[in-house]
């Protein structure tokens, strides 16, 4: 094997590989194109912006601490790439070994690292903090999860307004085997039930919750918050839904919590003030009519006797 020779097939690898390289940049950039053809929109993929004080909060927070996190990304990924492609073997580059140790280099990346974590740390303990404070609130429901329901009990000023939260009888008939009920057809299928939570808008609602039997975790993408409710604990959150947002809320039990976990969905109707003190009126209404029916059947029972 002569020299010219060896210096043919040195030229033929390098072409090779240098076909290669660009190959695979094309399916990098091919896999990025279907990529972002094939996912949804931004709303779909990123968290929901909800609609309560606190979830606007843990959004800001979320694109803050996305966003730094890209800028890292494009940094460290930016200098890998252009080391790699620049400095790569197939061009002659010869690694560099005489830099063993630089006190100056270790102090910088530590330096900007921690910099970096308490420009996030700030917000991150103010939102934790408002997240904890449920001092003020305007009004208190217990809730407590059951295998496979939810309790709401009003407390203060709506006291004795109480209820069981459960799957609605359209979504339960569909799910039943062989039911012939094609669950595209019910509205709101497994996010819906007979008696949601009602709560008004503007005002700061604190919940507490527990369970009794298994550990539940009530959750509402839109209010931001999730807690769980375990058996002989109370747990406290607070959602102040924003004014102007009033609506019905969708969410589900967020705890593995046995055989039916998946068919115990939450649902909050988000009413205004005005329109939440007219259904407290009418519930207890409701309430007080029950029970004068339940003293005179009584009465009438005893007179019977
Ligand atoms: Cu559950």
């Amino acid at each position: 094997m002569n020299v010219n020779r060896l210096t043919a097939i040195d030229d033929s690898a390098g072409r090779s590989r240098g076909r290669t390289f660009r190959r695979a940049l094309a399916a990098c950039g091919g896999l990025l194109a279907a990529g972002s053809a094939g996912a949804g929109s931004w709303t779909t993929i990123n968290m929901p912006r909800g609609v309560t004080a606190l979830s606007r909060d843990i959004y800001a927070l979320h694109m803050e601490v996305l966003w730094i996190c890209v800028a890292i990304a494009v940094a460290v990924f930016g200098t890998m790439i252009v080391a790699m492609i620049r400095f790569r073997h197939s061009r002659g580059a010869v690694p560099d070994t005489t830099m063993l140790h630089s006190t100056k280099a270790e102090i910088i990346w530590t330096i900007i690292p921690v910099v970096i974590l308490v420009v996030m740390a700030v917000p991150a303990t103010k939102s934790l903090l408002k997240i904890e404070d449920t001092r003020g609130s305007g009004l208190t429901i217990r809730v407590t999860g059951y295998q496979w329901k939810w309790q709401y009990q009003y407390q203060g000023d709506a006291a004795g307004i109480g209820f069981f939260s459960t799957l609605s009888a359209s979504s339960n008939f569909a799910r039943q085997l062989h039911s012939g009920i094609d669950p595209k057809t019910v509205p709101n299928y497994l996010l819906s039930v007979d008696h949601p939570l009602v709560i008004p808008s503007g005002v700061k609602v604190r919940l507490l919750l527990t369970s009794a039997d298994v550990i539940h975790a009530w959750w509402v993408p839109d209010f931001g918050m999730k807690r769980s409710a375990i058996p002989g604990f109370i747990n406290e959150m607070w959602i102040k839904v924003l004014p102007g947002k009033e609506g019905v809320y969708r969410g589900q039990c967020a705890a593995l919590c046995g055989r039916d976990h998946g068919f115990m969905p939450i649902v909050v109707d988000v009413k205004t003030q005005a329109d939440f003190k007219e259904w407290v009126a009418q519930q207890k209404a409701a309430l007080k009519q029950a029970s004068v029916g339940r003293a005179g059947g009584a009465l009438t029972a005893q007179a019977l006797n």
